[in-house]
């Protein structure tokens, strides 16, 4: 039986592992909400199959689908990735999916954090968002893992990156951010962090990318290829909107020491051309009340560094732009003993993400 434990993963014993740590396999959604995915989210799901393809070659994939459409994704994904039937508002596993912790006996846990669609009433991207917030419970009981329950404070996954050794790093401009837990301190925040996900250094940025519709997220701004060694999005260009948040964000890392007092190895990977919202794209993403606008014009943070790291390769976005065979290369370096997938994410870029945003590891146990 998945049960509810009364403690905290720290006095448990538990950690949050690096995504370069072994995976047992990843979770994912089925894109079907037409105010965020053009055409009725068809150029979208073809992508998500990709994207699910390319990880199911190195890990098992479970992908999660309304209702409504579990006979048609059943019948165009391979047997091998299981498929099933959950409910949810949008398809951004990363951000609604559980965090999962393990002890040094490789026993695992997840917990269960707050949701509230990136910032609620104040900003948030869209209302209701009440069958998002189940997702990380169902998860769990499906896999049998036992859930620490902290709905009472809102993070997504998004929002965090950690080296597994003690050391996370997120933003100020989304956690402390007054649609988050206004409630909290900083000083409450850091210890909340400390306890369930067992970090002794946290490592603040102030911002995330410019045009981030999530406040900030870190996870396009900076990945952990391992401890010490971190990869950043960054742009050469002094009159590039996102020159100046990247660059803080770098003079921020290159002072900072990580949990085990050592100074974080830094790889800069170029950014290409923002993605910019089309007519012709604006054209066919349904406008509802209460959700975000994705009128044309409007652009989007674009980055490679929303990558996904699984067993032996690593998933990395592809946008038609002369960056991106450097960009390849550049993580090819990083990892030498994983294979580098690309793949063309332009689709999953006009809903507001990536390929991290969209994929949830499940350590292996
Ligand atoms: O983890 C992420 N950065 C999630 C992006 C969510 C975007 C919602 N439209």
């Amino acid at each position: 039986m998945a049960n509810t434990i009364h403690s905290t993963p720290k006095l448990d014993g538990y950690r949050m592992p690096g995504e370069f740590e072994e995976h047992a396999g990843t979770w994912m959604i089925w894109p079907m909400r037409t105010d965020t995915w053009r055409l009725g989210a068809k150029p979208a799901q073809e992508v998500f199959a990709k994207v699910a393809k390319a990880i199911a070659d190195f890990e098992p994939v479970t992908m999660c689908v309304n209702s409504s459409q579990y006979e048609h994704v059943r019948e165009v994904l391979p047997a091998h990735i299981r498929v099933v039937e959950l409910s949810t508002d949008d398809a951004w596993m990363r951000d609604i999916g559980p965090t999962i912790v393990k002890n040094d006996q490789g026993c695992v846990r997840g917990i269960d954090w707050g949701f509230n669609a990136w910032g609620g009433l104040d900003g948030g991207l869209y209302f209701p968002w009440d069958m998002d917030i189940h997702v990380k419970q169902k998860i769990l009981e499906m896999e049998w893992i036992d859930r620490y329950d902290l709905r009472g404070f809102i993070l997504e996954g998004g929002s965090i990156t950690v080296d597994g050794e003690g050391t996370l790093i997120t933003t100020e401009q989304c956690l402390l951010n007054k649609n988050r837990n206004p409630s909290l301190s900083k000083q409450e925040i850091e210890t909340i962090l400390s306890n369930y996900l067992n970090v002794e250094k946290i490592i603040w940025l102030e911002h995330g990318m410019v045009n981030d519709e999530t406040d900030g997220h870190v996870d396009e701004v900076v990945f952990f290829v391992k401890p010490g060694v971190v990869g950043m999005s960054w742009t050469d260009d002094e009159n590039d909107p996102q020159y100046k948040v990247l660059n803080d964000a770098y003079k921020v890392l290159k002072e900072a020491h990580d949990a085990r007092g050592r100074k974080l190895e830094i790889h800069k990977i170029h950014i290409p051309k923002q993605v910019t919202i089309s007519e012709e794209e604006a054209y066919v993403i349904d406008r509802i009340r209460n959700s975000y606008d994705r009128s044309a014009g409007k652009q989007l943070a674009t980055t490679y560094v929303n990558c996904y790291i699984c067993n032996g390769a690593v998933i990395v976005p592809a946008f038609g732009d002369p960056r991106d065979e450097e960009a390849a290369a550049k993580i090819q370096e990083l990892f030498p003993d994983r294979k580098i997938i690309q793949i063309n994410t332009r689709e999953i870029a006009l809903g507001g993400g990536n390929i991290h945003c969209i994929t949830q590891q499940l350590p292996k146990a």
